[in-house]
């Protein structure tokens, strides 16, 4: 998978959608949407970040490849989905400032695909307006996304407010910086649930539990 991967960033930082479509098209005969996202299309974002990092490209070219892959995603998010429809709400977001949203999309379709009904608010929501919408909407689930370490203390500061809640939702917290949630206290809270992948994802969405692969890690379970 390795050479495709390479591919798939190299197509994208060439701002060739056509053809990082048609690659992606290829796969996605044999696997399901959830494979690619994991399997394909994140690490590609992942190298590109690599060559960012070692200067091997410019902020532009990261930029576009960003843009190539948010247009994919659109389309992908659009293709054929369960004809089921669950009587229950997901919210996502991104923290105050956070501008990494790639992820959360993705998180948004994995959602979808098993029928339920998503309201994405994109990145950086402000905490009063993310608690206002919760008030208003009452989903069952907020998603939170962090990408980066330093909104650890931010990240704390909005599960709070969220446990203030006289109806608090379930909350569930994923991103680059998931396994770094795992160790705050914040995260102990029967109601919060830290969310390594997107295959965890679904089984948390379909049995309500998450299995997490090292040993002495939190257990899970989701009353939703
Ligand atoms: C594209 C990009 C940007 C774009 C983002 C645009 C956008 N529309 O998202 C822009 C240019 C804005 C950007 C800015 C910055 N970035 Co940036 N960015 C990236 C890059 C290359 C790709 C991000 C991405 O799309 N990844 C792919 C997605 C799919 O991965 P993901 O978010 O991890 O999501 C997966 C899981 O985590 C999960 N998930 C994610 N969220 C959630 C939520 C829930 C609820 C669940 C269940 C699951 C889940 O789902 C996905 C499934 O595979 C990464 C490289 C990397 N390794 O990610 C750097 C990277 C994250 N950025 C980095 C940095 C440093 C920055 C800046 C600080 C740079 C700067 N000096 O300005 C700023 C910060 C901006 C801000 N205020 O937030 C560093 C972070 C390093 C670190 N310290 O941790 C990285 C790792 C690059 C690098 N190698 O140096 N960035």
């Amino acid at each position: 998978m390795e050479h495709q991967v390479k591919q798939l960033a190299k197509l994208l930082l060439d701002g060739q959608d056509r053809e990082a479509k048609e690659l992606i098209q290829q796969y996605q005969k044999e696997d399901s949407i959830l494979a690619i996202y994991e399997k394909l299309i994140t690490p590609a974002m992942y190298y590109i970040g690599e060559l960012w990092e070692n200067n091997e490209i410019s902020v532009a070219d990261e930029h576009l490849a960003t843009a190539v892959c948010d247009m994919i995603l659109t389309e992908l998010s659009q293709e054929k989905t369960k004809n089921v429809t669950i009587d229950k709400k997901v919210m996502l977001l991104g923290l105050e400032e956070e501008q990494h949203y790639i992820g959360l999309r993705m998180v948004a379709t994995v959602f979808k695909h098993e029928g339920w009904d998503v309201r994405y608010l994109g990145p950086n929501l402000p905490l009063n307006h993310m608690l206002s919408f919760i008030r208003k909407w009452k989903p069952e689930v907020v998603g939170i996304s962090i990408a980066l370490p330093y909104r650890l203390p931010k990240l704390i500061e909005y599960i709070e407010a969220i446990v203030q809640l006289e109806d608090e939702p379930e909350m569930l917290i994923g991103g680059r910086m998931a396994n770094k949630v795992l160790s705050l206290d914040a995260s102990k809270s029967d109601k919060v649930h830290v969310v390594m992948s997107l295959r965890q994802l679904q089984d948390w969405i379909v049995t309500g539990n998450i299995k997490y692969s090292e040993e002495g890690e939190k257990d899970s379970n989701a009353t939703t």
